[in-house]
């Protein structure tokens, strides 16, 4: 299977996030986590890894907001510029907004604050020195998985750091700047009918947003209920698309504590709503942070789990590109992912 994978990520390494309750943490989204699944994806016969081609901006900006874009691009250089502070030792410091804007009346302002509390939606995507190219290079390795799957008509892993599904057209949140997934299924979807599943522990928000008015693309989200769980405004199951839209979104918010037969049931309703659409690709989104004792998570999918889970998925049998989102359990996290994927080989 093809992998693409760069290293430019490590270049993204924010020394804290903030929690609720506003203590610092160490950063949950670590290089560690791409370390963990290289190691044990090195270890088969049949990974087969590539650099990511660079398609340059333009199937980001048909995803993507341009000043939003902009924003990403030389933040880091502008708050690095605006406080002697920070430049004094740039390693300690992250760019964070401290004030958020409700979208109901608020533009981005020409302030570097301003702009920051109108883009990032929450305090753990934080931007250093080098998120705009790791998130540049993340959504290049999900263009190529893309690029792959249609010319191979074949699935590929595209092994993204930082992880997308909760960035928005206009937005950053929960670790994401760029929506790799989205991006891929954007692209995917001018050579034929596409779909994204969205199996993340955490609700795709930005996925539902990008493509919640469109009818060429189906998207799908299987999460922690947001009435309990982040991203908390979007992902109940009433939300199925808008406009010509309508039928092309569909929501899974599951209990605490759902095991494998919960997931599974859910899973097999989804991929019969798939098999509906009747799509010529697929995306995947897959979080690994359904896994028992994520410290991010609630679920308790199993590592047996995680092989029913992408065998069933792969007995779709259709060319599908694996992105990878979220999955926090780092010591469990190679073997995980490398247990769905040996399911698309
Ligand atoms: C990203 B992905 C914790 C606050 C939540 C954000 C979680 C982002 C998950 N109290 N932090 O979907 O794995
Ligand atoms: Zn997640």
């Amino acid at each position: 299977m093809k992998i693409f994978y760069s290293e430019e990520h490590r270049n993204h390494y924010p020394p804290f996030e903030v929690f609720d309750g506003g203590i610092r943490v160490p950063y949950y989204e670590n290089p560690d986590r791409m370390d963990r699944i290289l190691t044990e994806l090195k270890k088969t016969d049949w990974a087969e890894f590539s650099a990511p081609e660079d398609f340059g901006l333009d199937p980001i900006l048909a995803v993507h907001d341009r000043d939003y874009i902009n924003f990403l691009a030389s933040c880091w250089d502008e708050w690095l510029a605006s406080d002697p502070e920070v430049a004094s030792a740039p390693e300690k410091h992250a760019f964070l907004p401290a004030t958020f804007a409700l979208r109901r009346k608020a533009r981005p302002t020409s302030s570097l604050r301003g702009r920051g509390g109108y883009y990032i939606m929450d305090l753990s995507a934080c931007i250093v020195a080098g998120t705009y190219k790791a998130a540049l290079a993340s959504a290049n390795c999900a263009l190529s998985a893309a690029n792959s799957s249609f010319s191979l008509h074949n699935s590929s892993f595209a092994l993204c750091r930082p992880p997308g599904h909760h960035a928005g057209k206009d937005y950053a949140g929960g670790y994401c700047f760029i929506n790799n997934a989205a991006v891929a299924a954007n692209w995917l979807s001018q050579k034929g009918k596409t779909a994204i599943l969205d199996i993340d522990y955490h609700g795709g928000n930005g996925t539902q947003d990008i493509f919640y008015e469109r009818d060429d693309v189906f998207t799908i989200s299987i999460h922690g209920d947001p009435d309990f769980e982040y991203p908390h405004y979007a992902g109940f199951a009433d939300e199925t698309g808008a406009g010509k839209g309508i039928g092309f979104h569909r929501n899974f918010p599951l209990p605490k504590d759902t095991d494998d037969s919960g997931y599974i049931a859910a899973l097999d309703e989804a991929l019969n709503d798939i098999q509906i659409f009747a799509p010529e690709f697929l995306v995947l989104s897959f979080g690994a942070d359904t896994f028992d004792g994520d410290p991010l998570g609630l679920f308790h999918v199993t590592r047996d789990g995680f092989q029913k889970i992408g065998q069933r998925i792969a007995g779709l049998n259709l060319p599908t590109a694996v992105i990878m989102e979220g999955g926090y359990s780092n010591a469990a996290l190679g073997e995980n992912t490398r247990t769905l994927l040996e399911n698309f080989k």
